[in-house]
């Protein structure tokens, strides 16, 4: 049997071949995938070991916070702490940044993270994962308390971006500008090894994933544009297309980057929802530097979702993402409206 190439040794070749990689963002990325090997051993043993049901308290988001998800949080900031890696890091579960203690040494990077993407899965056995980007910290955080502002970073500003899927099997996705690979959890060695490289999306597909309960509360050329693809050969596409929602975007990304196919959530029309229901800074940009650098799309309606400037740390976003042909038609849709 050819022996796999782990995490490890995949690093070090990214320092000799593709691009330097400061050690520091390397320890980063192991330090990363350390700790979701824990956080999959923790919702494998689910029930077992009580971590399954929700917490009387909500996040920052309104959203009730599952046990896991605080967990799962707790994990990446002990994990994530000690290393010298890391000027501060940032979540989904927390109000605000978390600095790393004045005791500890400061590095050049920032973590922002979803701990548990999916949590309305976790008590349903269903797809769940762990989203995480990184940038660099602005120059002169070394000297100062680093700010919310800091991580105010447009997508393409990231250095390195993935997520790990707790499903059948356990497995890291990540890219750090070089194409997106795939490793997967040996779990007789311990290890993460090399079971795809530079994953690649066609850009033409015959799946889309969106939540169609939400159908009427989107604009004009999405609702068409959704129509068309469930007219199937009856309507203007002239083939039939197929449907997946998974309730964890880590999952129908997962398929995405596996075969092929567009995700929405998209612009709802309510008022307080015109930007869709998932972050920026944790799932929308990770997620779209994955994408871009497996050769899909991702934009929000009117612009690439890596070009945004955020504003806030928790901001949402409208996604559309996967295959090009699909996201570029859907952008057509949208500019004739702008247009029109
Ligand atoms: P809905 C999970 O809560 C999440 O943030 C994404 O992972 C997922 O794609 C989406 O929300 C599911 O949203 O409205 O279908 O429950």
């Amino acid at each position: 049997m050819t022996k796999r190439k782990t995490l490890t040794q995949f690093l070090v070749e990214q320092q000799r071949l593709e691009k330097a990689m400061p050690a520091q963002l390397r320890l980063l990325i192991e330090v990363v995938a350390r700790a979701c090997k824990v956080i999959g051993h923790t919702v494998n043993k689910g029930a077992i070991s009580g971590v399954l049901g929700s917490l009387d308290q909500e996040n920052v988001q309104g959203e009730v916070q599952k046990k896991l998800d605080v967990i799962s949080n707790d994990i990446l900031l002990e994990a994530n702490e000690w290393g010298g890696h890391l000027a501060a890091m940032a979540s989904e579960e927390m109000d605000t940044l978390h600095p790393i203690p004045n005791r500890l040494p400061k590095g050049e990077y920032l973590l922002v993270y979803d701990p548990i993407d999916g949590s309305s899965n976790i008590d349903v056995n269903g797809i769940v994962g762990t989203i995480f980007s990184v940038l660099k910290a602005p120059p002169g955080t070394e000297g100062r308390d680093v700010t919310e502002a800091d991580f105010l970073q447009p997508g393409r500003e990231q250095v390195a971006a993935g997520y790990a899927i707790y499903g059948p099997q356990t497995v890291l996705v990540l890219t750090v500008g070089t194409g997106v690979y795939a490793f997967s959890l040996d779990r007789e060695m311990g290890s993460w090894v090399l079971t795809s490289e530079k994953l690649t999306i066609p850009a033409r597909t015959d799946e889309f994933a969106v939540n169609m309960a939400n159908e009427r509360h989107w604009n004009e050329p999405t609702r068409r544009y959704i129509g068309e693809l469930m007219a199937g050969t009856d309507g203007p596409r002239g083939r039939d297309f197929n449907m997946r929602w998974m309730g964890s975007m880590v999952g129908d990304v997962h398929r995405i980057l596996t075969k092929g196919g567009v995700f929405l959530y998209p612009a709802d029309t309510r008022p307080g929802k015109e930007n869709g229901k998932l972050r920026l800074m944790y799932e929308g940009n990770p997620i779209a530097f994955l994408i871009e650098q497996a050769g899909g799309k991702a934009f929000n309606g009117t612009c690439r979702i890596l070009d945004i400037e955020p504003q806030e740390l928790h901001q949402r976003v409208p996604i559309i993402l996967g295959s090009s042909e699909e996201v570029d038609r859907l952008d057509e849709m949208l500019k004739d409206r702008v247009a029109a």
